[in-house]
């Protein structure tokens, strides 16, 4: 059933580092869209968020990168992207077992010219469902095939190519209850559960989520969430991470917010915010704006608080293509840039909230650590075959470091999925060199690259870690 996009080399295994080997043609053709505030003159978004070890992302419609603008953005500003509509089962599979790849695989196409990792959206949700589907009657034993098949179809794809996917979209009831819809009503809650282990058994190197809306407080929605998420857990169900979607209103940014994220992080469950956007009434003037920068500190603050959130990624580019105006009536402006391309006081808050105006550090500070290098490993979440890592590297020296590359031994460690740099691996030892987005380490500045590997044999801790050849501490 799974149809590959690759017929010779399954993703996973070669193409995804393949694609990160790509350089960004984006960037190389300079800034189209140059603003005229200081802060879009300074690193991109995905940069300063790097430093911090977490992705900053975008919902991104096929239709409009045409418009050389918001492509460029798109390309340049985010290390994330979402399919705003693409991935979606009306867009796929209009036609029962006719599948149309043609936007979906556009979009991933684009994320790997631009050194971007994808987010799956999504494989079971009750909205924009094609009428053969919703309208079809099914049986509940019927459905049960029909989900299982699209699952395998659609995650089979693009395995190796998506980093996670939103597994279930949308499956509660503001009080917390499940929603009836076409798959609750026929298969119950245990649907749930299903699409995971499916999704997991046809893409074991995805992160599953479970992603909803008006759960980025604590509320009955979020505690029904919560409640599913320790079952789910306790069941053995391969569920890996929760999405927030955090579609919100400007000066009500739940203050439970962080505190939220963190209840999901302390079950051992990665939390993401998928689709921020933060709406106020519009026009909006220089006091919403302000307020609306606030808003946006607020929510990346509750992400950096807690280690395991992973990334944030705001639901499109510019708020002359967001879904706001069209469903909230008078409401909008609620993107980073404004329908002219130009950053607004929200960007400057996000990017001064990922440290992005910090002193990237003094070397000559005697508690700052000496020698040219040092790296710090983690493994983030661990699934026997395989696992999530984190590796930080810091110029401690006194100069800045050009087209910077860092090497290290680990054999048994088969590198699937790299970011924020351009991943290579050669007998044991993987190499990441910089990306064209983030080529220069200054003195004192750290970066954070991120992976997901399969283990095979016997596993050796890292070791050597070289950037650009001299061994790190
Ligand atoms: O932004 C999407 C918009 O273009 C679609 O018309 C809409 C249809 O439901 O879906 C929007 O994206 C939604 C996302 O897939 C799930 N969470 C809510 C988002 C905003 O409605």
């Amino acid at each position: 059933m799974a149809e590959s996009r690759h017929r010779t080399t399954p993703r996973r295994a070669a193409g995804r580092l393949l694609g990160l080997l790509l350089t960004t043609s984006l960037f190389a053709a300079g800034l189209v869209a140059a603003g005229t505030t200081a802060a879009h003159a300074a690193d991109p978004l995905r940069q300063v968020a790097a430093r911090q070890g977490i992705h900053f992302g975008s919902a991104i419609a096929n239709q409009h990168l045409s418009v050389p603008q918001y492509r460029q953005i798109a390309g340049e500003q985010f290390s994330a992207v979402t399919a705003e509509n693409e991935m979606k089962w009306e867009s796929l599979e209009g036609r029962r077992g006719q599948y149309n790849w043609g936007p979906a695989d556009s979009i991933i196409d684009f994320a790997e010219q631009n050194d971007q990792i994808v987010r799956g959206h999504t494989l079971v949700w009750h909205s924009q469902l094609p009428s053969w589907l919703n309208d079809g009657s099914f049986s509940g034993s019927q459905l049960q095939g029909i989900m299982d098949d699209h699952i395998e179809a659609v995650a089979g794809r693009y395995a190796g190519d998506v980093y996670a996917w939103d597994v279930v979209n949308e499956p509660f009831n503001e009080d917390g209850t499940f929603r009836d819809s076409i798959w609750y009503r026929g298969l119950g809650q245990d649907y749930i559960a299903d699409a995971l282990r499916k999704a997991h058994e046809v893409d074991p190197n995805a992160e599953l989520y479970i992603n909803d809306y008006n759960v980025a407080g604590i509320n009955s929605k979020s505690d029904g969430l919560y409640d599913l998420a320790v079952r789910l857990l306790d069941e053995g169900v391969p569920l890996h991470g929760i999405g927030i979607q955090s579609h919100l209103v400007s000066g009500q940014v739940p203050s439970s917010m962080r505190q939220n994220i963190q209840r999901f992080a302390d079950l051992g469950l990665d939390v993401a915010i998928t689709e921020l956007d933060i709406r106020m009434q519009t026009p909006s003037d220089a006091s919403k704006l302000r307020q609306q920068a606030d808003d946006y500190t607020t929510v990346v603050n509750a992400c950096l608080a807690v280690p395991r959130c992973i990334g944030v990624t705001v639901w499109g580019v510019d708020d002359g293509h967001s879904w706001v105006p069209d469903v909230f009536d008078g409401q909008g402006a609620a993107l980073l840039y404004d329908a002219q391309y130009q950053p607004k006081p929200a960007w400057d808050a996000v990017y001064a909230a990922l440290g992005g105006t910090e002193d990237p550090g003094d070397p000559d500070d005697p508690d700052e650590p000496s020698g040219p290098c040092a790296v710090d490993y983690t493994v983030v979440n661990d699934w026997g075959s395989g696992f999530q890592g984190s590796v930080e590297i810091t110029n401690t020296g006194s100069s800045a470091v050009t087209d910077w590359q860092l090497a290290w031994d680990s054999p048994g460690v088969t590198v699937t999925n790299g970011w924020n740099g351009r991943w290579s691996q050669s007998g044991g030892r993987t190499t990441v060199s910089a990306p064209s987005w983030n080529p220069t380490l200054q003195a004192g500045q750290s970066t954070t690259l991120g992976f997901v590997a399969d283990k095979s044999g016997s596993v050796s801790p890292p070791s050597e870690f070289r950037l650009n050849g001299t061994v790190c501490s």
